[in-house]
């Protein structure tokens, strides 16, 4: 059940959208944030910007963490800015995936893998080179057309269940489907499950991935929570949700990308006892993630972030240190929006793909440089806006470290990164 709100674009959740119950609390609120993959070219800075409420609530039944308003996901995902591709950590993790996935079902030559939110195609390119025929299904234009460009035939919609019957129609069951970083974007998972279900072989494997609530609460990723993530998911509520369209969840194994991942497996027929699936929803339960209290801490603890950073930010002000960002990342874009540092405290950041650099930041309006113009620019200070690649990012950035220069992390609690490698001065 949802709600219209005053802006025709906005509604509001008024029950779990995991169990239907209207027994849902907002536990934490990060005041209104633009879309934060909402990147803002030059000449369009000193246009009105949109901002759209950001509150999170708990589900007492089953313990599904939410956004309480959703956006129109024609606004957040038509154009995405966001690539897999630039980063090695995530070309080499979809290599292991595609392996993983494969091997569950035997994969054969010919065998159809459809990915769902396929983006570039970086994932489907990995299933590509283990012979099967692939399908990617994203709502983005442009990223749907940079991926058919390339040879990775995808079809340029949003997952539903009609999609679902039609792609049935035209291409037969899918052995393997994927979808990793995506389902916390879906607002009705009724409808996507039913999809899934439909699409999937008999005796197929859906494969799904996702940013995973456990790690977000210890670690205080607070960042993570965003428009585009409707939904914060852990082992309990999904698999309460899967059981309720006829799907078995398998085989959750957690990973370290972006900031603590879950990957997990769901096949369809008789329900099955997964041991693994047991112990993980005995752990959520020790870890209190279906008590309201655990939720109340977090939001404690992400209020000390705000204010441990930006007191260190003001002291190095005082300094006249030069604080730079590095990944001009849609967590960052949060994090600075929630914390209000803007162009006064970092001057610029530096990321890697092309088509955000040269650009500004929703909200703060800081410029995006190419990475090279760290080494030009040699701030004294560097913020890991993308903390998740941080030894991916440290790794590369010797000449900086060796020329004095500091990487930071700003959560769980600000940290100087001490590089691994010893680095020549
Ligand atoms: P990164 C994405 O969020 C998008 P974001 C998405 N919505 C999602 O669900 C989450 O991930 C999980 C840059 N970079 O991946 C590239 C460098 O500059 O943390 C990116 O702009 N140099 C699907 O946007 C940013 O950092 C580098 O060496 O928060 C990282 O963004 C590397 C490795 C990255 O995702």
């Amino acid at each position: 059940m949802t709600q219209k709100t005053q802006r025709p674009e906005v509604i509001q959740v008024l029950k779990c959208r995991a169990c239907d119950s209207k027994s849902i609390t907002t536990f934490l609120e990060l005041g209104p944030t633009p879309i934060p993959n909402g990147f803002i070219a030059k000449d369009d800075l000193a246009k009105p910007e949109k901002f759209y409420p950001l509150d999170v609530c708990f589900c007492s039944k089953c313990g599904m963490v939410q956004l309480s308003h959703v956006v129109d996901p024609q606004v957040m995902f038509m154009n995405y800015v966001y690539v897999p591709s630039t980063s090695t950590t995530m070309i080499r993790h979809f290599d292991e995936l595609a392996k993983d996935a494969s091997k569950r079902v035997n994969l054969e030559s010919g065998n159809l893998v459809v990915d769902i939110g396929s983006n570039d195609g970086t994932l489907l390119k990995a299933f590509r080179k283990l012979g099967a025929t692939i399908l990617g299904v994203d709502p983005a234009t442009n990223l749907a057309t940079l991926a058919n460009e390339q040879a990775v035939p995808t079809v340029n919609e949003f997952f539903t269940k009609k999609l679902a019957m039609l792609l049935r129609k035209q291409h037969g069951k899918a052995k393997i489907i994927s979808a990793t970083n995506m389902v916390a974007h879906v607002n009705d998972l009724h409808d996507f499950f039913e999809g899934i279900g439909i699409l999937l072989d008999e005796n197929g494997q859906f494969v799904m991935e996702f940013p995973y609530l456990v790690n977000l609460i210890k670690g205080r990723e607070f960042d993570t929570i965003y428009q585009e993530h409707l939904s914060y998911l852990s082992i309990n509520p999904l698999l309460g949700l899967l059981r309720q369209h006829g799907l078995n969840l398998v085989s959750p194994k957690l990973f370290k990308v972006h900031g603590g991942s879950i990957r997990v497996y769901a096949t369809k027929g008789k329900a099955v006892d997964d041991k693994d699936v047991q112990r993980f929803v005995f752990k959520e339960r020790r870890e209190g993630m279906l008590k309201e209290e655990t939720y109340l801490d977090f939001q404690r603890g992400v209020a000390r972030v705000k204010g441990d950073l930006n007191e260190q930010l003001y002291r190095l002000r005082k300094l006249d240190m030069v604080v730079a960002g590095y990944g001009a990342s849609a967590k960052g874009n949060i994090l600075l929006n929630y914390c209000r540092i803007g162009r006064e405290t970092i001057p610029f950041i530096v990321d890697s793909i092309p088509h955000k650099q040269g650009k500004f930041t929703p909200g703060t309006h800081i410029p995006i440089l190419p990475e090279d113009q760290l080494l030009v620019h040699q701030p004294d200070v560097t913020l890991l806006l993308a903390w998740n690649f941080a030894s991916e990012i440290v790794a590369k950035q010797t000449e900086y470290l060796a020329k004095g220069g500091r990487f930071v992390r700003p959560i769980p609690v600000l940290e100087l990164i001490r590089p691994k490698v010893r680095v020549k001065r």
